[in-house]
């Protein structure tokens, strides 16, 4: 059977965010409980003075089961022993949006062209996963090479989360939001 015990998946060698940092857009998600973005989804990640990461992120949601925005998020990133796993803040330019802080695993990325990213909600007494989401980014809003899709594939498999994924559009919603009022 495959194991699928969190602290046994497998992230990213050496991960490196100053290649890691600029835009990417999700092309793929794996939806938590209660899901919040949408689609739309573009998360710009920044290295800061002090060495520390930062990200943006803009979506679509639908808040109070029927009002439709673009949410606009902020996250800092703690670092871990671990490069590649950081405990990540998360928080909403407005108040009515989600505040959180997840676990933010770099599965894989080349980062040219394709990563894949995981987090855990809840981790099950046998060390499995009871609720994560999982993002798949491109840095290119038309998805992902043929090549890169075979990876990722293969990456789902690893994180046990294979079938479970929907793809996420880019119609232009967000595009024309402004970062501060929303
Ligand atoms: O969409 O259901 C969900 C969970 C997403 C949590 C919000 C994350 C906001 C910050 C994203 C930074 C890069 C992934």
């Amino acid at each position: 059977a495959q194991d699928c015990r969190i602290e046994n998946f497998q992230v990213k060698q050496d991960f490196d965010r100053t290649r890691y940092a600029g835009t990417w857009y999700a092309v793929g998600k794996k939806d938590p409980e209660g899901l919040f973005l949408l689609d739309n989804v573009v998360a710009q990640f920044t290295v800061e003075e002090d060495g520390k990461m930062t990200a943006t992120a803009k979506g679509r949601v639908v808040i109070l089961n029927n009002w439709e925005m673009c949410a606009h998020m902020f996250a800092t990133f703690e670092d871990t022993d671990n490069p590649a796993k950081f405990r990540m803040k998360y928080w909403g330019a407005a108040s009515y949006l989600q505040t959180g802080n997840d676990i933010h695993w770099v599965i894989d990325t080349d980062y040219d062209n394709y990563a894949i990213h995981y987090s855990c909600r809840l981790v099950d007494a046998d060390g499995t996963c009871l609720d994560s989401y999982s993002f798949v980014f491109s840095r290119h809003p038309t998805g992902l090479r043929p090549e890169d899709q075979v990876i990722i594939t293969q990456k789902k498999t690893d994180i046990c989360l294979l079938g479970k994924y929907r793809r996420v559009s880019h119609n232009g919603f967000c595009d024309n939001s402004d970062s501060f009022y929303q």
